[in-house]
């Protein structure tokens, strides 16, 4: 084992953070389990997070007590349950600090979110040669929506590059500002890959000195760090609950009011109209006009749990702990010889994500080994295809940290590297 044993215990952290990990950790059912005799290590998190019992308790308080559809019945259950689902949309309004609730329309997740923006706002406001510019670090939900509304509206896609230490090239991005310009930017707040954090409120600030409107894809940021819309002055923020202790199924896209009253549905049907007559209908205000048919009642409502929960310990807590735990997995990690580590050295610049490759050993094989340790990672593309082929490799390793991780579990993810190297004879 290669850390120190000098180093201060997540224990230890309670005293300057007044963060206590250990207690986090009992709220989180599944970290407690065994895979082959050994407690998992759940590296993860970037890809979905697990589940505290207040949000697993809130959904079968649901499902058990007041289940009914909502904005309809005028029963006692439903009002119950439209109520609680007004609420959670409230308190996410108040967690991103929105204007209103009525800013906030409920959907699947963040890749919903883009494309609704993409077919209702992108149908309607661009057209031939107009401009899109996203960067080399971006998810293919932020990549493949916008293809597709550029195939129909003869648009075309302009792509910000990056540094070699992981961060975007600002002065492309300015030329790419300045070249024609661009009727949207759209940007990751914190990319899934190299961990950097974007400096989106400046970007924004640019970019709307030249009429562009901006989506913030927040999918990495929302769950990990402070956010706020009115701050940043983004124009769209899409999210997804499931990556910040919230269900599956359930995500948010923000958007500013005069936006969302501006653009047309995304889908049709039930609960989003006003009035349907044979031929032509009329559709309620938003965010109402975006939420079709009947919607993850149980999902937003937990996702409101998930807020609380979230709002309980503090995001700036949150993102100081992980801040921490970030510069120990790159001091632990960059030990270990022949290892690559992507994305930027300083932990104030980026977030508990960290991709990485060891000699020539596939990044696959290094997850079924990290697995027989009970360690579990992600290995691959990360759905962000066009950044592999940036940082000249096709796959990575990935282990991405939230506020239930510990040192201990850095430090098994190091020894479990040491014993893959051993495996490979490297
Ligand atoms: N944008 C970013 C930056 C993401 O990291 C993800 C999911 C998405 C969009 C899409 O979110 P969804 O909830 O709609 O699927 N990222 C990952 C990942 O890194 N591994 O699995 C999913």
């Amino acid at each position: 084992m290669q850390t120190s044993k000098s180093t201060p215990r997540p224990k230890e952290r309670v005293s300057t953070l007044a963060f206590d990990v250990a207690k986090i950790r009992e709220d989180f059912p599944i970290l407690h389990r065994q895979v082959d005799g050994r407690t998992i290590a759940y590296l993860d998190n970037a890809a979905t997070t697990q589940k505290p019992k207040q949000v697993i308790d809130t959904l079968v308080n649901y499902y058990t007590n007041y289940n009914a559809n909502i904005h309809r019945g005028i029963y006692r259950i439903s009002e119950e349950a439209t109520a609680a689902h007004e609420a959670a949309r409230a308190k996410i309004a108040q967690f991103i600090n929105a204007n209103s609730p009525q800013e906030i329309v409920f959907v699947r997740g963040t890749t919903e979110a883009i494309n609704l923006v993409a077919q209702s706002w992108g149908r309607h406001n661009l057209g031939p040669g107009d401009g899109i510019i996203l960067t080399q670090m971006e998810h293919h939900s932020n990549i493949v929506p916008w293809q597709l509304l550029c195939r129909e509206k003869h648009s075309h896609l302009k792509y910000v590059g990056i540094t070699d230490d992981g961060h975007l090239d600002g002065s492309d991005y300015q030329m790419q500002l300045e070249n024609d310009g661009a009727k949207l930017v759209t940007v990751s707040h914190a990319s899934n890959v190299l961990g950097t954090i974007n400096p989106v409120r400046e970007m924004i600030r640019d970019a709307h000195k030249h009429n562009s409107r901006v989506l913030v894809d927040a999918a990495q940021s929302v769950p990990h760090m402070p956010v706020d819309v009115q701050d940043l002055d983004c124009d769209f923020l899409a999210f997804s609950g499931h990556k910040m202790c919230g269900p599956t199924g359930i995500g948010v896209l923000y958007a500013k009011k005069e936006l969302l009253d501006s653009m047309p549905p995304f889908h049709g049907g039930g609960e989003m109209i006003r009035e349907v007559h044979m031929y032509e209908s009329t559709w309620k205000d938003p965010p109402y006009k975006f939420e079709a048919g009947t919607t993850n009642i149980a999902g937003a409502i937990g996702l409101g749990a998930a807020v609380d929960y979230l709002n309980q310990i503090g995001m700036r807590k949150i993102r100081l702990y992980e801040q921490e735990l970030t510069r120990y997995v790159l001091d632990s990690l960059s030990r270990i010889k022949g290892i690559s580590i992507y994305g930027p050295r300083d932990p104030t610049q980026r977030e508990a994500v960290v991709s990485f490759n060891v000699g020539d050993i596939h990044a696959h094989d290094m997850a079924t080994l990290l697995d027989e340790d009970a360690i579990c990672v992600r290995s691959g593309h990360h759905c962000a295809q066009p950044l592999m082929e940036r940082l000249g490799v096709s796959a990575t390793t990935r282990a991405s940290f939230y506020l239930y991780n510990t040192e201990q579990e850095v430090d098994r993810l190091a020894e479990s590297l040491e014993r893959a190297k051993r495996v490979f004879k490297l």
